[in-house]
């Protein structure tokens, strides 16, 4: 009995936890968390890393807070005594969905290991009033409506600092907005949201739509607004100026106060910009330098010696680059300063191909942050090779000392100790409490792989967390799943180079295989968890195809004891924080060099997945980390892929036609069956997307992918204990992948802050 902890709880509600609602133990919480985190607040000595990202996926926090304050056991026993549930509590909590996969994910983490590792370093970015939109699905189709996440008692606390900013030649005015963002064991810092507080969410209209040129009422409405128009992305532009110009001002006023006179600004504050949505940090930050007296040539310096950029892909589409009419708008103010830096880019180079205006009079926010700020990383080993020896060569070449890798990691508070309490317990049982701290300490388990009784205790922990999820998916979805089969999960935002459709036809060819008397070696349960962006077509049309293929499934008794697809709704951090931990097979199978890390892939490997991967992003680490023999690695390779697109030379058609396999299953989208649930027109356009273009050549890795993966269930069945050894091996390597490995890193190389 926790009498301190029961008489603070005590206090903080005015009577005794038993007779409390779970409403008012929540808010309580929340009292608690504030008080103690508040404990643990710090001035920076010296630099103060500002991390400013259009997204952080947070995910819920109270017992992530109450874990990191060291609370969480002893809440959770005085709530049981008092009758009262602490998962019951969670539930209360609505998502913070503030960001929409990988990158907004990694912001959270990085956060998180900050501030575990006693670093100063803040976040900067936006209240947005709905996160990503909540998906449903209605007859087999992605529908979208607004997620609201702030309630009266939201944790992001308002304060009366405000900072004008003008956009398209009116006066807003950002108000700031903090969120503690409490360390394991460590300090307090600070994610600090900016919002207008002439927002308004009556504007909403059906499901997600808005008036789009109403910036007063909806500016921070909606992370994503529909970007398919004109209205759409320059409502982008404003965004991103209104978090970029208002965070400048805070950096600048909060390293003022603490002596900075401004011509040392490097030394107070380190600035990483997160892909390319907040460049223009950059020309607002020299505007501001100039404003403060500082002629450009030095304030560009400044600039150049605070700021660092990672890049998140290698797609070109999703490089940011503005029409120069679109800022001239939205922010005529930075133009003249963008035009300077394109004068001054010149100067060091004639090579047209880098150019920060190009001669379309298109602004390339990527090239200005090359040129302008010190360091440049990508975020796996063979994403970094691949900007330094083709996407950003000729920025290579000029500046081969500003190039540098960073591989992404996870904070394995949320992702080991927060998600599958079950394993961490059995882990620190078996090697003590260290790897919390310092994720290296999971190799000890290494000299367990032999102990069967471990083995047998591992397997048992994986078992509960498949009913436990089978559980929770009875009850959100209805759905009944065989916790005796094997579980496969693809989870991650649904975009074509992550081939969530290969995935889907290796499910038909299954299902064929099944139909002929073939039966696989283990029954296999397959699940998904995707949004697609509204606009995508295509990729709305592949989760219509797996809807359907479900329902085909599930209907006809031959195959469905060997088979089930299961689609969970609305996948976000609370879904992935019950999915991850119940998986056998972690599906990371996109198109060789096109995922540029992959975050969810570490995830699975950490809660004991085996991985079915190509050599792309992270995958290839994970694979040095493990050995060949304890993962499943199929498909082209990325030199092969890159030569195929230099080439051009891909013909979707002629390997359709080249094997009758592919062919059936393809064919197999418009066949009676799918049409008997499915819908005419989304089948119809993947089935001639399939085989007239398939972009991200799904086709030439069928096979392999196939083999691969009907060996893993091979293996799976053959001889259970010798798969969770493989299982446990995984999780002993896993300790690379922290994202306190990667926060040091940045900080050993980058940031150089003092803890
Ligand atoms: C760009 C232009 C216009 C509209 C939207 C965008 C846009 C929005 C979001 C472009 C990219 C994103 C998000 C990218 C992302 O999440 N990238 C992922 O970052 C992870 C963390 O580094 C990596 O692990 C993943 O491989 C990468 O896909």
């Amino acid at each position: 009995m926790s009498t301190s902890m029961n008489l603070t709880l005590t206090r903080l509600l005015g009577k005794s936890p038993a007779e409390a609602s779970n409403e008012e133990i929540y808010t309580a919480l929340l009292r608690l968390i504030q008080e103690k985190s508040a404990r643990r607040t710090a001035d920076a000595a010296g630099r103060k890393l500002y991390y400013i990202s259009a997204e952080f996926l947070i995910g819920k926090l109270l017992s992530n807070n109450l874990i990191n304050l060291g609370l969480y056991d002893e809440v959770r026993s005085v709530l049981a005594e008092a009758g009262k549930n602490l998962s019951d509590i969670e539930e209360l909590e609505p998502e913070p969905s503030l960001g929409n996969g990988g990158l907004g994910r990694l912001a959270a983490c990085f956060l998180d290991s900050l501030a575990t590792l006693n670093l100063p370093g803040d976040g900067v970015g936006l209240r947005y009033h709905c996160g990503l939109f909540h998906q449903d699905f209605k007859n087999g189709v992605q529908n979208e409506s607004p997620d609201y996440w702030l309630t009266p008692q939201s944790a992001a606390e308002p304060t009366d600092i405000l900072f004008p900013v003008s956009l398209a030649g009116k006066e807003y005015s950002a108000r700031l907005y903090r969120l503690p963002v409490t360390g394991y064991e460590g300090r307090t810092n600070s994610l600090n949201l900016f919002d207008l507080d002439s927002v308004d969410e009556s504007i909403i209209g059906n499901g997600i739509s808005f008036d789009k040129k109403d910036i007063a009422k909806n500016l921070t409405l909606f992370l994503y607004p529909d970007d398919s128009d004109d209205d759409g992305q320059l409502l982008r532009i404003y965004q991103q100026y209104f978090m970029v110009s208002a965070g400048a001002q805070l950096i600048l006023q909060e390293c003022a106060s603490r002596g900075c006179n401004y011509h040392d600004l490097a030394d107070y504050a380190a600035i990483q910009i997160n892909d390319t949505h907040p460049s223009m940090v950059i020309p607002e930050l020299i505007r501001l330098l100039e404003l403060h007296g500082i002629e450009f040539e030095e304030a560009v310096q400044i600039v150049t010696d605070t700021c660092a950029y990672t890049n998140h892909t290698i797609l070109a589409e999703a490089l940011e680059k503005w029409p120069r009419n679109f800022l001239e708008q939205v922010v005529p103010q930075l133009m003249p300063v963008i035009e300077k830096l394109d004068a001054l880019a010149r100067t060091r180079t004639d090579n047209e191909a880098v150019a920060v205006i190009d001669k379309n009079d298109v602004i390339h926010m990527a090239h200005m942050d090359i040129h302008f700020t010190h360091s440049t990383n990508g975020v796996a080993a063979l994403h970094t090779e691949i900007l330094k020896n083709s996407e950003l060569a000729d920025f290579y070449q000029l500046y081969p000392e500003k190039f540098n890798n960073k591989t992404n990691g996870i904070t394995f508070r949320r992702w080991l100790l927060k998600c599958n309490p079950a394993l961490a317990d059995e882990i620190e049982s078996l090697i003590g409490s260290g790897f919390k701290k310092d994720a290296s300490c999971l190799e000890k388990l290494l000299a367990f792989t032999e102990d069967k009784e471990v083995l047998k205790k591992i397997a048992e922990i994986k078992k509960e967390n498949k009913k436990e999820l089978a559980r929770w998916l009875k009850a959100k979805q209805g759905v009944e799943l065989n916790t005796e089969a094997m579980f496969s999960i693809q989870s991650k935002r649904l975009h074509e180079y992550k081939r969530q459709q290969l995935n889907l036809l290796f499910l038909i060819h299954q299902y064929f295989e099944i139909k002929a008397g073939h039966k696989p070696s283990v029954p296999l349960v397959s699940i998904f968890g995707a949004k697609a962006a509204p606009a995508y077509i295509i990729a709305k049309d592949i989760i219509h195809a797996l809807l359907t293929l479900s329902k085909v499934i599930e209907n006809d008794p031959e195959v469905s004891p060997w088979m089930q697809l299961v689609f969970v709704e609305n996948y976000n951090v609370t879904a992935a924080e019950k999915m991850i931990p119940a998986c056998d097979l972690s599906e990371q199978i996109s198109l060789a060099s096109k995922e540029a890390s992959g975050t969810g892939n570490m995830k699975f490997m950490l809660n004991g997945a085996l991985t079915l991967g190509t050599m792309d992003g992270a995958n290839v680490e994970i694979c040095e980390a493990v050995g060949q023999e304890n993962i499943y690695i199929f498909g082209q390779s990325s030199k092969q892929v890159i030569h195929r697109y230099a080439e051009g030379d891909y013909c979707a058609a002629d390997w359709y036609e080249g094997d009758p396999n592919l062919r059936r299953a393809i064919d197999f989208l418009i066949g009676e069956e799918m049409m008997t649930y499915g819908l005419k027109e989304h089948l119809e356009r993947l089935h001639h997307e399939l085989i007239s273009k398939d972009w991200f050549q799904t086709l030439p890795d069928f096979n392999a992918y196939v083999v691969r993966k009907q060996q893993a269930m091979a293996d799976y069945a053959a001889d259970s204990s010798d798969w969770t050894r493989r299982a446990l091996i995984n999780i002993a390597k896993a300790g690379f992948f922290s994202s306190d490995r990667t926060i040091e890193e940045y900080n050993r190389d980058i940031w150089k802050l003092k803890s």
